[in-house]
């Protein structure tokens, strides 16, 4: 049994921190749940996350959520693999930022994109702009650079680049130059490519 076990559905938000697992390169277990048939909502599984959500991560016995936590956890936990800017250097706060970039701005932009409300809220009471402004800071930061750190691919890629990827592909992110190059590279990735192949078998 592998010291790492996540719980994942496939495809889903789960495969952005299987093929952060596939990155890192150390051995783990996978806990698959079908989401078409409830898995997430049976007691079992509130048990792991309350929310009844995937991703969760085990290790060293301790279970936590969240994608982009998860990711940050590993590129940490795993330097070898040098998925993370390590403390002491100065980019460390930037990589942050784009961490949670991720979850609290783009995804919450896309939802308002693919759901508008009724009455959208002011600018100034959310805490983050529309969809469009922030395509244009992620087309900034990757402006003649292969990766949102420059030339070292981090877990920041792996958390906005599966959004990038997976909004692009369902026409809800707006294309920007760059976009498309930068989710080919990610893409030619052996560990994206692995994990995309596991996914492929597990949903059938
Ligand atoms: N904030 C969570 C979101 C996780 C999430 O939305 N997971 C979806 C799969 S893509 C899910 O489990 N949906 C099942 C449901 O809501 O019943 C994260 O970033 O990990």
């Amino acid at each position: 049994m592998a010291e790492l076990l996540l719980y994942h559905a496939a495809p889903s938000r789960s495969s952005i921190v299987r093929w952060m697992l596939e990155e890192v390169g150390e051995p783990y277990d996978i806990h698959l749940l079908k989401l078409s048939e409830g898995d997430q909502h049976k007691p079992e599984y509130l048990a792991v996350n309350p929310q009844g959500k995937v991703p969760a991560l085990r290790h060293k016995g301790v279970i936590f959520t969240e994608v982009a936590a998860i990711c940050a956890y590993l590129a940490d936990e795993f330097p070898k693999a040098r998925l993370a800017v390590p403390i002491g250097d100065p980019r460390r706060g930037v990589y942050f930022q784009w961490l949670f970039f991720g979850p609290s701005c783009i995804e919450p932009a896309m939802t308002d994109r693919a759901f508008p409300r009724k009455e959208p809220p002011r600018a100034q009471a959310i805490g983050y702009r529309d969809l469009d402004n922030l395509m244009d800071l992620v087309a900034q930061a990757l402006k003649r650079r292969p990766y949102l750190l420059g030339d070292q691919f981090t877990a920041a890629d792996v958390v906005i680049g599966s959004t990038l990827r997976w909004g692009m592909l369902f026409k809800l992110i707006p294309d920007r130059p760059g976009f498309a190059d930068y989710v080919a590279r990610l893409s030619a990735r052996p560990a994206m490519q692995r994990a995309t192949e596991k996914d492929k078998v597990l949903a059938g």
